[in-house]
């Protein structure tokens, strides 16, 4: 009890009520697809964790989008409490080591945890001439996923890149960049989007934390709480789309009135994420909301498959 009164004293001093985060757990619980009920105890994963599992999250080719969407949201305390309740043990961006330092953190803890922690990954993985075209600390990326993702208990991709090459992946690829799974011929689970929703990388972890197993994925490996549904089944534009009435300009009368964006190149019917629901900056706004076509970027190769961009497929 003692802690739980810490934990909400530190919220305060924060500038978080415990209003706000009530609210919070209750939206990460419908996120998660749980039934209300759930509310009390999703709140006590982050007031009173029982365990704090070891996290080991690696860096490769990428632009930290994802690290800094978990960790830059409006009330940032409240996303990046994920990461108090994990126990991470190596982060290049938050971590206070660096050089030789780092390197023999990292070694530590998978030796300490093998077989237990958490490895989550950020970024695509060159496999061309034997990864060259991406190193850490005069490692491939692809050395360390060989030597780091095996001794995983679980290995999550968080974005696009780690989860199917992102923009490294995109024609021509030199450095025949891909994810993280097709790189080390594993299974993985993915959080894709550029960058994803935080919502849906804590959803994942408290659901773990909370039912002591992973969620349900689709055959990409996403989770389906969040990956179930098309941008398109979900998107408050939609009643304009099955009345022909679309957007052919921005800035004119019809993208105004909030017309459908599929002429501006709207890729929402191809696409599978949350975003009209979740939204994002504590459901400030979303890419379509805000009058921008989705372009596909939770999906596998989109830079290639939906572009040209802005351009009706
Ligand atoms: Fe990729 Fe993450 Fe796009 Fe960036 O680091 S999913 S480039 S927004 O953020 O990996
Ligand atoms: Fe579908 Fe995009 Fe139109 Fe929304 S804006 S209804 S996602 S095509
Ligand atoms: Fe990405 Fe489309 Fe959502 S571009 S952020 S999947 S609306």
């Amino acid at each position: 009890m003692e802690n739980e009164k810490q934990f909400y004293d530190r919220l305060e001093q924060r500038g978080v009520s415990r209003r706000d985060f009530m609210k919070y757990c209750t939206f990460l619980t419908a996120t998660m697809g749980l039934s209300s009920s759930f509310v009390p105890k999703v709140a006590e994963v982050f007031a009173a964790p029982k365990q704090r599992p070891p996290v080991v999250w690696l860096h490769f080719g990428e632009c930290t989008g994802c690290s800094e969407a978990l960790l830059r949201t409006r009330y940032p305390y409240i996303d990046d409490l994920v990461l108090e309740v994990l126990s991470v043990e190596y982060h290049e961006t938050i971590m206070a080591a660096a050089g030789h330092q780092a390197e023999e953190q990292l070694q530590s803890a998978i030796k300490k945890y093998e077989g237990k922690f958490i490895c989550v990954v950020e970024g695509a993985v060159a496999t061309k001439y034997d990864g060259a075209y991406g190193k850490v600390g005069n490692r491939t990326f692809l050395q360390i996923a060989k030597d780091v993702c095996p001794k995983a208990a679980a290995v999550i991709a968080i974005g696009t890149c780690a989860s199917y090459g992102g923009v490294q992946a995109a024609a021509p690829n030199p450095g025949g960049y891909v994810g993280v799974g097709e790189a080390l011929g594993i299974k993985t689970l993915n959080i894709p989007g550029c960058p994803p929703n935080p919502i849906n990388f804590v959803g994942t972890v408290v659901n773990y934390l909370l039912l002591g197993k992973l969620p349900d994925l689709d055959s990409l490996g996403r989770p389906l709480f969040a990956y179930g549904k098309t941008i398109h089944d979900q998107c408050p534009r939609r009643s304009h789309f099955e009345n022909n009435e679309f957007v052919l300009e921005f800035g004119s009368k019809e993208a105004q009135m909030g017309y459908c964006l599929y002429k501006m190149g709207c890729r929402g019917p191809e696409t599978y994420n949350n975003c009209p629901i979740v939204q994002f900056n504590d459901g400030t706004n979303w890419p379509v909301g805000a009058g921008h076509p989705c372009l596909g970027c939770s999906e596998p190769n989109f830079w290639d498959k939906f572009s040209p961009f802005y351009q009706e497929m």
